[in-house]
Order: C-alpha cells, then structure tokens, then sequence
C-alpha cells in the first residue's frame, strides 16, 4: 500500500518536471523571462476553462481576471507549459459577422474584474501536448505588464458541453 502511494507520488513528480522542460524548450529570450516573473499580490484569475479542441483547430481559453489593486493592470501576454503557442484574441462582431483579432493588451481597471468569455476577449491555444484530455486540468500563465504573472488553472471542456464561441450578447 506504501509503496503503490510512493510510486504514484514519483510518477506525479516526473510529470511534473517534464511539463517545465516543455515550459523551458517553448519559452525564448524575453518571453522566457516575463514568463519566469512574480506572481502579482492583486490580480487573480478565476472559473478557467478550455473548449479542448482536436489539433490543428485551435482550443479557446476563458477566465475572470480580478484586480485588486489600486492601480489598473495589464495584461500583455499568456504561457502555458500544457500547450506550444498561447495568444490574446478579442471576438468582435462586424455587421453582424463575427470575427477574432490578436489583442495587444486588455486593460483590467483597479478594483475590477473583466470577463475572458465567447464572443469577446480570450486566449487561443494551439499546440497541445500529448496526453491532454477533456477533464483534465491545464496551467495557463498571464503576463502582466509590470512583469508580473497569474497562474489560472483551467479545466479541459468537450466542445460538446461548452458554450458555443459566438451568439452571446453583450
Ligand atoms: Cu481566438
């Protein structure tokens, strides 16, 4: 009994572990050490989903950013060590057609929160690393400007139990 709990505690460390080397081999100059930042004392992330989508499409990441603080922050960029490329995106609709565009910063005022949901702002993963399935949980870090990090843990959802990425109203 002992030894089965070790072994699985062992197996969840060199897991672990390989998911930083992953981390290491994607991230590169400045990115790398945004991504290496501390973690930010007021802003928080909250409700992180993925709409897990089968590669080569593109899995949407949803979130609520919380501000605490009492100046705004920003957010500039997002890592994460479960998928190769990670980018801000801002669903908008354009007479009546919806569309995504990359997103440069998104602004979250002090004391505020701001919804990363579909139909608006949110991230777009590519690149999933073998073995990630729907249930489980992904690591999605957010820069901040001042070069501090969130850590939003998020959950793998089917496309099928999600809501859809576009129809919300605002
Ligand atoms: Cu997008």
């Amino acid at each position: 009994m002992n030894n089965a709990f070790t072994s699985v505690c062992a197996l969840f460390v060199g897991l672990a572990l390989s998911g930083a080397a992953v981390a290491q081999h994607h991230a590169s100059g400045a990115a790398a050490q945004q991504a290496a930042g501390p973690r930010s004392s007021t802003v928080t992330a909250s409700d992180c989903w993925i709409r897990q989508m089968p590669p080569p499409t593109a899995s949407g990441g949803f979130f609520v950013l919380h501000n605490g603080g009492t100046q705004d922050a920003v957010l500039t960029a997002a890592h994460s060590p479960d998928y190769g490329m990670v980018m801000l995106h801002q669903t908008t609709q354009e007479d009546g057609i919806s569309k995504m565009s990359m997103v440069e910063q998104v602004a979250v005022t002090a004391g505020g929160q701001l919804d990363f949901k579909p139909g608006s702002y949110h991230v777009m993963l590519e690149e999933p690393r073998a073995g990630l399935h729907i249930g489980d949980h992904a690591d999605l870090d957010l820069i901040l400007k001042d070069g501090t990090t969130v850590r939003a843990v998020c959950e793998l959802k089917s496309p099928k139990s999600a809501p859809p990425m576009a129809g919300h109203a605002h």
